[in-house]
């Protein structure tokens, strides 16, 4: 019997079009895809493909659609796809699923999509374009979709759209969809460990793209509850033997030397001492690996800032090739810190963050600007029961702080009511969401107002938060990158050429790797900082958010 060709197409949606990420988008790609399509890869009869949009490589390819996007009309026209699903955890890009979702339900495909954005709004998705939404970790519900599909097969007809659809969808766990018009959560099949040993992530399946960084999960989970944070699951482990085995893989199967390590927390909970023993088998199973390969491998991860304490660790981090740390600073005023339940106080940040650098670490601080007050607060603040800082001079603080920290780069955001998070509840209790009408998703990325902050207007509000970033990546960085080459580079680099006559270049390695972490890397970095942030603020002054701003004001009763 003749059988037809399935294609599971898997596909990133392109970030909105004022993304700050394009850049660093082009070099990965998102780990929960591959993890689903590594999985589904395994079901005999079907052929997997992820494509991600902000990461096509190949000019010629995939069809374009005039506006610099992919066509997909015109790739479900050559390589028609029977199931296409999409990478939901981001809101920003929401907007873009939902166009594409459109098409391809259009075209007949099935429509599936996972993340965090889209299992917090699961009825939201069904009514733009997708036929079913993954709850959970969603490598177990693709199976169970690629199987109903088969079995449906097996019976001599492809599902249809309406009723059969709704009788397939029964058989996925973890799963929402609409059956007899109504809302429908299937459970999950069993107690699914998420962090079981899945298939080795195979980057193999991307199609179109470069990738440089690779993204690898250890765990998931946070035993922290930031207000403004959409990660509320329990830490949950693979064996560190399992981690090893996918960076072996990666290592030996794409040459994979640069990884981002994308867990929450690197270690989970490491103020648990059976998280902290482990954390350091890990660390040393690295450091063996490199040495037996005599290849050093690069990683990145996040981690809690008041983790700097613990030398040990520190020290055990660097030589197992973890160079950068990103951590999530949030701020440096305690009200603010004290309102996202951050759990811990600002006084020791500044020494905590040197201790990081001391260390050796590039450190990469996230902070959100001008978080929320309470508006029960914001009442006592009228009545004057406490002192009031303006958002003037809370932008100095956080500029104050930047500097006497040091940190090798700075990354400064407005809050995000991210949907399922506390944060939100509170903003819509109180009434000061802005409607979606106006200020969508797509707005969902930290450089935009989406609130209304009651202590200033939200056009100062994004203003002092633009003033902390145009200070810290100015122009005048290019003077020390000029500096940095014309007087450090032959002052560094060049005596250790001298070493080229005992035909040894460790020196000059040694030298160059000085000259770079010293005095280029942060200056460059800086500088090229400038350049996304200009061309940001060009994008803005051309859009119609301004205008979109003042009508989601004007809908709260504001002027
Ligand atoms: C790595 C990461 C990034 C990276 C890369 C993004 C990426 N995914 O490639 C970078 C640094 C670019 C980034 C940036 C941002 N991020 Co981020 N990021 C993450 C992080 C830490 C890990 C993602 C990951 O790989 N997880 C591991 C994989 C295995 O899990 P997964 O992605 O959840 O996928 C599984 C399931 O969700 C499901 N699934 C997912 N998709 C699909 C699709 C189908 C068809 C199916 C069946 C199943 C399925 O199955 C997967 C496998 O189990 C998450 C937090 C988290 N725990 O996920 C935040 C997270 C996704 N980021 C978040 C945010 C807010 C941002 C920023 C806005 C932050 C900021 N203010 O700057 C920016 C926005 C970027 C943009 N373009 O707009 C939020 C998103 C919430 C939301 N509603 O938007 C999260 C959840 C963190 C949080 N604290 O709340 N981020
Ligand atoms: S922001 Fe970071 S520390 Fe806070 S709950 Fe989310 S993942 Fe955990």
């Amino acid at each position: 019997m003749k059988t037809a060709r399935k294609l599971l197409r898997l596909i990133v949606p392109a970030y909105s079009e004022f993304n700050i990420y394009t850049s660093i988008a082009k070099k990965t790609t998102c780990l929960g895809l591959v993890a689903v399509a590594s999985a589904a890869n395994k079901v005999p009869g079907w052929e997997v493909e992820i494509i991600d949009e902000n990461n096509c490589a190949n000019r010629a390819w995939p069809p374009n659609a005039g506006d610099g996007r992919i066509d997909h009309r015109e790739l479900q026209r050559l390589r028609p796809a029977t199931i296409a699903g999409f990478y939901g955890s981001m809101s920003s890009c929401i907007p873009r699923i939902y166009k594409v979702a459109k098409i391809y339900q259009q075209l007949g495909a099935v429509t599936i999509v996972g993340g965090y954005h889209a299992r917090s709004l699961p009825q939201d998705m069904l009514d733009n374009g997708l036929d079913i939404v993954a709850l959970d970790a969603g490598e177990q519900s693709m199976l169970d979709l690629m199987s109903a599909y088969d079995s449906y097969l097996q019976f001599g007809y492809p599902p249809q759209r309406g009723i059969d659809l709704a009788a397939f969808f029964h058989r996925v766990s973890q799963a929402a969809f609409m059956s007899d018009g109504e809302l429908f959560m299937t459970p999950a099949k069993s107690q699914i460990e998420n962090c079981q040993p899945w298939p080795l992530p195979d980057y193999g399946l991307m199609r179109y793209a470069k990738i440089k960084i690779y993204q690898v999960n250890w765990l998931r989970g946070c035993p922290y509850n930031c207000e403004f944070c959409a990660v509320k699951e329990k830490v949950d482990f693979a064996p560190a033997e399992e981690f090893m085995a996918r960076i072996e893989y990666l290592y030996e199967k794409f040459g994979a030397k640069k990884f981002f390590i994308v867990d929450d927390h690197f270690g989970g909970n490491l103020d648990n001492q059976k998280y902290y023993d482990e954390t350091i088998e890990l660390l040393k199973l690295l450091q063996e690996y490199q040495k037996r390969i005599g290849k050093r491998l690069s990683f990145t991860i996040q981690i809690r800032l008041n983790q700097a304490m613990k030398t040990e660790l520190l020290r055990e981090m660097r030589l197992a090739g973890i160079d950068h740390v990103c951590i999530g600073f949030e701020s440096p005023i305690d009200d603010e810190l004290m309102r996202m339940k951050k759990g811990y106080k600002s006084a020791d940040m500044v020494e905590w963050s040197k201790m990081w650098l001391k260390a050796g670490f590039f450190v990469h601080g996230m902070f959100i600007f001008g978080y929320p007050e309470k508006l029960e607060a914001i009442n006592d603040l009228k009545s004057d029961k406490q002192p009031k800082l303006s958002i003037k001079e809370r932008a100095a603080i956080y500029r104050r702080f930047i500097k006497q920290s040091k940190i090798s780069t700075a990354q400064v955001l407005l809050a995000v009511p991210l949907p399922g998070t506390e944060l939100r509840a509170r903003l819509e209790q109180e009434g000061r969401l802005y409607p979606l009408e106006w200020i969508d998703w797509e707005y969902y990325d930290g450089q935009f107002p989406l609130y209304d902050p009651l202590v200033c207007s939200p056009q100062e509000l994004q203003q002092a938060m633009g003033s902390i970033m145009i200070k810290f990546y100015s122009f005048r960085h290019l003077f020390n990158v000029m500096t940095s080459l014309l007087f450090h580079f032959p002052r560094i680099v060049f005596p250790s050429a001298l070493t080229l006559l005992t035909f040894r270049v460790n020196w000059i390695k040694k030298a160059f790797n000085d000259w770079r972490d010293k005095y280029f890397r942060n200056e460059s970095i800086r500088f090229g900082g400038w350049f996304i942030i200009r061309l940001w603020q060009k994008k803005y002054r051309n859009s119609d958010f301004p205008n979109r701003l003042k009508k989601a004001q004007e809908s709260l009763g504001k002027k």
